[in-house]
């Protein structure tokens, strides 16, 4: 069935227009003014609206399986939460069980993304760059429509890898047309950091930040640019939150280095004020990178700005803060007795568009466009997932948020569709709201009432990634 989106204002990361849109069999067939279709159409009257592309978060873990814990979304229950907020495309993380092939770790994923309500990709991580983990690399890029890969520069004993394995990959990544991921903060000496910490009884959630700071992030940021740039690769800095790690980035940019760097909503609006809450509250709060003070904020704006930051995504990572209902292995009670115990993630997927629009376009003055592009054709771009998602063309999917650049509203998790029990943004009044939402062309958010089912998404092949 045909749809038509009439009367609306379409803004792409380059075009400001007022158009009809006419979508069929999935794909954007033609845009115009009062266009004509027969009476089997659906048609939708977006006066008064802006028409964006649907939202691109290339940063989540739905359904993330580690010895510890488990994030609590399910691929239905995230991506659902992802629609009712206006993104409609996500590149998840798939975490592989150390020793087993990727090649394995993918299969288990898709079993997981079966339940999708909008397209997911996915990106590899790799916790070792053996002989036949290189070669897998090549398989997910020609086989699988696997492009990316992150590697960690933390956590020693679970996910870290050393340089030279790092190096590695970037090689195989670089050659074969794929983007390095990077997880940037220096492992060991955080590891050192902990450990004085819990020696001395320090096991309140704020020893989290104390022990994890920016100027870690810088060095390991540094390092990984270097290492980019004997590899001749491309290279992505995942949940950038610290000055020293942005002017890294930006001083290799500058250079025309092929750097590329996202933050995250909560690196922009919320500080290390948070770890000062009563009790074990904080716990909400934990995560890495850890919030930082208000300084490291503004220059996070700037580069969004100067094109430094190229996205914002969310790392969708979320755990319970109580245990129930879902039980302990979802809960960041496990770290009730100390901050190394407690789950790093929060939630984020539903709130990204609104929360960016209302910080980035009606506080600080961006451009309609240049906030379409952070949270959508830049993602898609860099991901190999251009021009099918991330803009308003035709030949495009026909994924689109009609959206209220008008409406205010206050953020609440009992509003929300992740299974999560808080939101990191509880309270918070916005200026601007996702009415609408298609994938595909089928509606499947009309205000508060759901119209998509689990598994109506796809899964998305994707191609050459690193180009922007
Ligand atoms: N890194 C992520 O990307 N997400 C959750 C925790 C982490 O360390
Ligand atoms: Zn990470
Ligand atoms: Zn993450």
């Amino acid at each position: 069935m045909a749809t038509l989106i009439r009367n609306g204002r379409i803004v792409t990361a380059v075009d400001d227009y007022a158009a009809d849109i006419l979508v069929d069999d999935g794909c954007i067939r033609t845009i115009g003014r009062e266009l004509a279709v027969g009476g089997d159409a659906e048609v939708h009257d977006a006066s008064g609206l802006l028409v964006l592309p649907g939202g691109v978060d290339v940063h989540t873990h739905l359904d993330l399986i580690t010895p510890c814990a488990r994030s609590v979304d399910t691929f239905g229950s995230g991506t659902k939460a992802a629609a009712f907020g206006g993104t409609t495309t996500l590149v998840d993380f798939c975490t592989p069980v150390a020793g087993e092939s990727p090649l394995k770790g993918l299969e288990d994923w898709h079993r997981l993304s079966e339940s999708a309500c909008v397209d997911v990709g996915a990106h590899m991580i790799l916790l070792d760059a053996n002989p036949g983990t290189l070669e897998d690399m090549k398989t997910l890029i020609r086989s699988e429509g696997v492009s990316s890969f992150k590697l960690f520069l933390a956590y020693p004993g679970a996910l870290m890898v050393d340089d030279g394995a790092l190096f590695k990959a970037m090689r195989v990544a670089g050659a074969n047309g794929a983007m390095t991921c990077v997880h940037a903060e220096n492992g060991p000496v955080i590891q050192a950091l902990v450990q004085e910490a819990l020696d001395q009884g320090l096991t309140a959630p704020k020893y989290h930040a104390l022990t994890r700071p920016a100027i870690l992030e810088g060095e390991a940021t540094q390092r990984a640019i270097r290492l980019a740039e004997l590899a001749a690769t491309p290279l992505y800095i995942v949940h950038l939150s610290a000055a020293q790690a942005l002017s890294a980035v930006t001083e290799a940019r500058d250079r025309g280095i092929p750097v590329h760097a996202e933050t995250c909503p909560q690196y922009l609006f919320l500080t290390e004020e948070e770890y000062a809450r009563p009790g074990f509250e904080p716990a909400k709060y934990v995560m890495t990178p850890p919030l930082r003070d208000a300084s490291h904020q503004r220059e996070l704006w700037r580069g969004l700005q100067t094109d430094d930051l190229q996205v914002v995504s969310t790392d969708h990572c979320p755990f319970c803060f109580n245990e129930q209902p879902y039980g302990m292995q979802f809960s960041k009670q496990q770290g009730i007795d100390s901050f190394s115990r407690i789950p790093n993630g929060a939630p984020g997927v539903e709130t990204r568009l609104p929360l960016v629009f209302d910080g980035a376009v009606v506080k600080h003055g961006m451009s309609l466009n240049r906030f379409v592009e952070i949270t959508a054709t830049a993602p898609a771009k860099l991901f190999g997932l251009f021009p099918k998602k991330g803009t308003i063309a035709v030949g495009s999917d026909g994924d689109l948020v009609l959206f209220d650049p008008g409406e205010r509203w206050t953020v609440r998790a009992a509003d929300h569709h992740s299974r999560t029990d808080y939101t990191l943004f509880e309270g918070r009044v916005v200026t601007g709201r996702v009415k609408k939402v298609f994938v595909r062309g089928q509606c499947i958010v009309d205000g508060t009432n759901w119209l998509g089912r689990e598994g109506m998404g796809q899964y998305l092949r994707r191609g050459e990634s690193g180009r922007p």
